[in-house]
């Protein structure tokens, strides 16, 4: 049998490298696009990665952007690919809001781009088309839990692009017969999601405050609710969607939902740590209630202050709560995930807690550790 060859453009972030990872146990020739950037960026998919002069030719990278079609053009025509996942994307939500243009270029036209360049290649009947499509696009809910169905209220920049994104992939499957579907994911996260996203931007602080490294963790809304997953789980539904007699859209979730302040307290308890809240709104304290002795946060003290509200990482226009039914990939596909919020979270805190030690240790040998994630929206 021919080996199928995939195309995965995000290949750097944190779905293309679990995704590549999957691809290539099945077998695939897997091309990856990554941007040029000054230094480089590849530590998901450096395990991943062989030495073309010494080695097969499983896994590539091309240079290429989202908002450079010639480049899409170059890499689609060269590599011929049975399948695209187009994870690509400026996907934060509240960058978004300060960078609105190039997230609708990228998000928004980059999709377009991709599905022109396979109609302009006469690749129509060959190639299947995945668009990362994202439960944002519900935003202010009309219908809970959301499914397939439910009418969308994009909230973002981010969210109105991923919904041009959305309906041109519709648009190009009905008026050229490609095979292209959206995966519409819930939230996913897993040890290597973004440090900005507010579960890792948590494990990685918990993992620090307990080890003395940091005093503070500033959140912004501590009451909103979201439907969390692994993205291990969730890159074998993409796969998955492409196999199929026909294109369909499917949404992707746990249908459990929970708070900011309860992922904290999850995490904290992974610690050792017992947390208590007090005051509301911007005078919302997270104080340690108390500490097992055994525990890697032995050196806290009850009643430390260890989270506290900053009104920067309010958003201009916030999605307060999101649950999905994912009925049809379950039905129809035979899709659970794996994963418990409970099993997540214990591996993201465990994850962090070994950087954690390993910084400790550069300090204490005399070097800085840059923390940007401390300012970062
Ligand atoms: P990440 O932010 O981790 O990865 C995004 C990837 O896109 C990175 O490889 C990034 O490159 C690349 N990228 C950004 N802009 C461009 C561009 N202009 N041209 C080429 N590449 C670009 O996202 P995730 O892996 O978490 O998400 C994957 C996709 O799924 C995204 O489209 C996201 O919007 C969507 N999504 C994610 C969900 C989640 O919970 N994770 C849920 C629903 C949808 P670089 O490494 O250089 O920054
Ligand atoms: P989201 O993820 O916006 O849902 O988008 P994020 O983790 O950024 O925010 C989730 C919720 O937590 C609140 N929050 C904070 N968020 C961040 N980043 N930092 C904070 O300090 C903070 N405090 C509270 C947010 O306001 C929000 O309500 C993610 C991305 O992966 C998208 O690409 C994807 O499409 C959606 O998930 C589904």
């Amino acid at each position: 049998m021919n080996q199928k060859v995939a195309l995965i453009t995000g290949v750097t972030g944190q779905d293309g490298a679990y995704l590549a990872e999957l691809l290539l146990k099945k077998g695939y020739a897997v091309h990856g696009i990554k941007r040029r950037t000054s230094l480089l960026n590849t530590d998901r998919i450096d395990h991943l990665f062989h030495d073309p002069h010494t080695e097969g030719k499983d896994f590539t990278l091309h240079h290429g952007d989202l908002t450079d079609s010639s480049s899409l053009l170059r890499i689609i025509a060269l590599v011929q690919p049975d399948e695209i996942y187009n994870l690509a994307a400026q996907s934060h939500v509240a960058v978004s809001f300060e960078e609105p243009e190039y997230t609708a270029n990228s998000d928004g036209i980059g999709t377009l781009r991709i599905l022109e360049a396979i109609r302009i290649l006469g690749l129509e009947k060959k190639t299947r088309f995945y668009q990362a499509s994202t439960s944002e696009l519900y935003g202010l809910v009309q219908e809970t839990p959301q499914k397939e169905t439910t009418p969308f209220y994009p909230r973002s920049p981010y969210a109105v692009a991923k919904l041009y994104a959305y309906w041109i992939t519709v648009n190009y499957r009905e008026a050229y017969g490609i095979y292209a579907c959206n995966g519409i994911l819930f939230n996913h996260e897993s040890p290597i999601r973004g440090e900005t996203f507010v579960t890792r931007k948590i494990t990685r602080a918990m993992a620090h405050i307990a080890l003395g490294l940091q005093d503070c963790l500033y959140l912004g809304n501590m009451d909103s609710l979201r439907d969390w997953g692994h993205a291990r789980d969730y890159v074998e539904m993409q796969w998955m969607m492409l196999q199929q007699d026909k294109p369909e859209d499917y949404v992707i979730a746990t249908g459990e939902q929970h708070s900011v302040r309860e992922f904290v307290n999850i995490s904290a308890a992974e610690l050792g740590i017992e947390m208590s809240w007090s005051g509301t709104g911007v005078d919302e304290i997270g104080t340690v209630k108390s500490v097992a002795a055994d525990s890697a946060a032995a050196l806290l003290k009850p009643g430390q202050v260890i989270v506290r509200v900053d009104p920067r990482y309010f958003r201009p226009a916030e999605v307060e709560t999101l649950l999905g039914d994912a009925t049809k990939a379950r039905t129809q596909l035979g899709w659970v995930p794996r994963t418990s919020f409970a099993e997540l979270v214990s591996e993201m805190v465990l994850a962090d807690l070994e950087l954690a030690r390993r910084e400790k240790e550069s300090l204490g040998r005399g070097f800085k550790v840059y923390r940007p994630d401390l300012e970062a929206k």
